[in-house]
């Protein structure tokens, strides 16, 4: 045991000297690869988090991060929905260029191959030991999943050492943890099965039981399996000693987090902490409902500042804080009614879920994909930083490759550019322009925004849509960050090029070139 805690510290200490030659020959870094802590949250909207400006909502603790490293003020999911977005945050790849990254079912096969090259196998590369722990949401196992045996391909065949999953989302079934390819507590004796195209399900469904009788009610869809008092979208049958309590869920996952930092405290860790928060339906612990006064959203997001807090304490606690670089951002824009009757819009008063942006989750406005991302790394980043670099998530792969002094192979993380600067605070530029995955594609190309023509999700409440007419709007966010204001026909140079770029990417353009990094 002693022996291998002693092998553990030196195998940690050389992967540290490796990687601190690596970042001496590439420049003037000063601080050996850091541990890397990712908090990824579900639905979270730039306004949700006070260290953005609001004063409707206290998040101290997630504030903590942007007060002691940088604050990003035009930073980037890559998509308006989730699967599409955490394609690209892992894979370094727009998922537009992938067939079949829709939000994913929750039946819904490994999306990313096996051999494909991601943040965690780039960290791999180096000696990194990785970990996803929370919802997942790009699919697990290959044609028809059996959820009783072990699931493969899962994240382990991705990079990730260790993986303990809400597979897809709160919303669907299978509604069980899945825990190093296995459902964990599962009854062999109760075995699960699970459809979205058949009713396997013989007992009574969200739509069939009165509405009063379900902890929650749905508003759209959701009204299939009952699971824990709440009726989800998609059918599942046996494994009820396997499923879990939402309420319990933000517990749960932040001790299997805690943990994993614990156990790996001696050595390079990449942990992916991806929240349930703020998605619906939101449940949260009885201990936070009813405390923000906006609801049960609000109160989810209460819990979600608990457990950020719980994590940046046992880094202290760990004596981790220095060496460990956190990232807390959200994987699309925010959403008030998104299918349960949780009082989101009743209840949102003053509160800006979406800051000063136009709309939110499914749209192509900025409030889609700009989201709070906040960064914490105290070797390499002073307190107090903002930042309005343009950000995208996508370049997650290539920066930290860079960090790390990893290798992309040939032909892989296609569209992730080497941004580690602008992301830790020191090029004020960022990205010359990102793709916005919505419905539609939009683009940024500096302050300048390109919504192609077509149906645009609006609002963040009731399904409002607004019709962009042909060939398109222009808006200038440097002046109209609110997108009010179509200035394609004061601009037609500035929105030819952006047309013309928008083409490019789509047909595999103007990517960055990975060689030499
Ligand atoms: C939608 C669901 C929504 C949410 C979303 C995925 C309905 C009516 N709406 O189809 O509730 O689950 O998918 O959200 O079913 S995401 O954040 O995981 O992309
Ligand atoms: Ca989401």
């Amino acid at each position: 045991m002693i022996v291998m805690r002693h092998l553990r510290q030196l195998g940690a200490i050389g992967l540290r000297v490796v990687g601190l030659v690596a970042v001496l020959t590439s420049g003037s870094r000063s601080a050996p690869p850091p541990n890397i802590l990712l908090i990824y949250t579900d639905d979270v909207g730039y306004g949700d988090v006070s260290c953005n400006g609001q004063q409707t909502l206290k998040t101290p603790h997630i504030d903590r991060i942007a007060a002691e490293g940088l604050r990003h003020t035009d930073a980037h999911c890559s998509a308006a929905t989730c699967t599409p977005s955490r394609f690209a945050l892992l894979t370094g790849r727009y998922a537009f260029r992938q067939p079949g990254t829709g939000i994913a079912r929750g039946d819904a096969n490994m999306i990313i191959q096996p051999g494909t090259t991601t943040v965690a196998t780039l960290l791999k590369q180096v000696g990194y030991t990785t970990g996803v722990i929370g919802k997942w949401h790009l699919g697990l196992g290959k044609g028809e999943v059996d959820w009783n045996t072990e699931i493969r391909p899962n994240p382990h065949d991705i990079g990730f050492d260790y993986h303990y999953l809400i597979p897809a989302t709160g919303d669907r079934v299978p509604c069980v943890y899945v825990e190093q390819g296995r459902v964990v507590g599962l009854d062999p004796s109760d075995p699960i099965q699970v459809s979205f195209t058949k009713r396997i399900d013989p007992s009574p469904s969200g739509a069939e039981v009165p509405p009063e009788s379900l902890k929650q009610r749905w508003s759209h869809g959701h009204n299939q399996t009952i699971v824990n008092g709440i009726s989800r979208i998609g059918w599942m049958t046996g494994g009820q000693s396997a499923r879990w309590v939402d309420e319990e869920m933000a517990d749960t996952i932040t001790a299997k987090a805690t943990t994993f930092l614990e156990e790996h405290r001696d050595e390079p860790f990449f942990l992916f902490f991806s929240t349930h928060d703020i998605h619906v339906p939101r449940v949260p612990h009885p201990r936070f409902q009813g405390k923000s006064g906006l609801g049960w959203r609000g109160d989810a997001m209460l819990q979600l500042d608990w457990c950020v807090g719980q994590l940046l304490n046992k880094l202290d606690e760990l004596g981790l804080r220095e060496q460990t670089l956190v990232i807390f951002t959200s994987d699309n824009g925010p959403v008030l009614d998104d299918g349960y009757v949780d009082q989101a819009n009743e209840l949102v008063g003053d509160h800006r879920p979406n800051g000063p942006f136009r709309a939110g989750k499914y749209s192509s406005f900025e409030g889609g994909t700009r989201v709070p991302m906040l960064i914490r790394w105290p070797q390499r980043i002073p307190a107090g930083q903002v930042s309005a670099a343009l950000i995208g998530q996508v370049d997650f792969a290539a920066s930290v490759a860079a960090l790390v002094g990893a290798e992309i192979p040939a032909g892989q993380c296609i569209d992730s550019r080497n941004e580690l600067d602008a992301l830790l605070g020191t090029d004020p530029h960022g990205r010359p322009h990102l793709m916005h995955e919505a419905r539609n594609l939009a683009l940024r190309m500096g302050h300048w925004k390109y919504v192609p023509p077509g149906r645009v999700r609006d609002g963040l409440g009731p399904w409002t849509t607004v019709d962009i007419p042909r060939p398109g709007a222009l808006f200038d966010l440097r002046q109209d960050v609110a997108e009010r204001r179509d200035v394609a026909d004061e601009h037609p140079e500035v929105f030819v090029k952006l047309q013309r770029l928008h083409e490019r990417l789509l047909s595999g353009g103007d990517q960055p070139d990975h060689v030499g990094q």
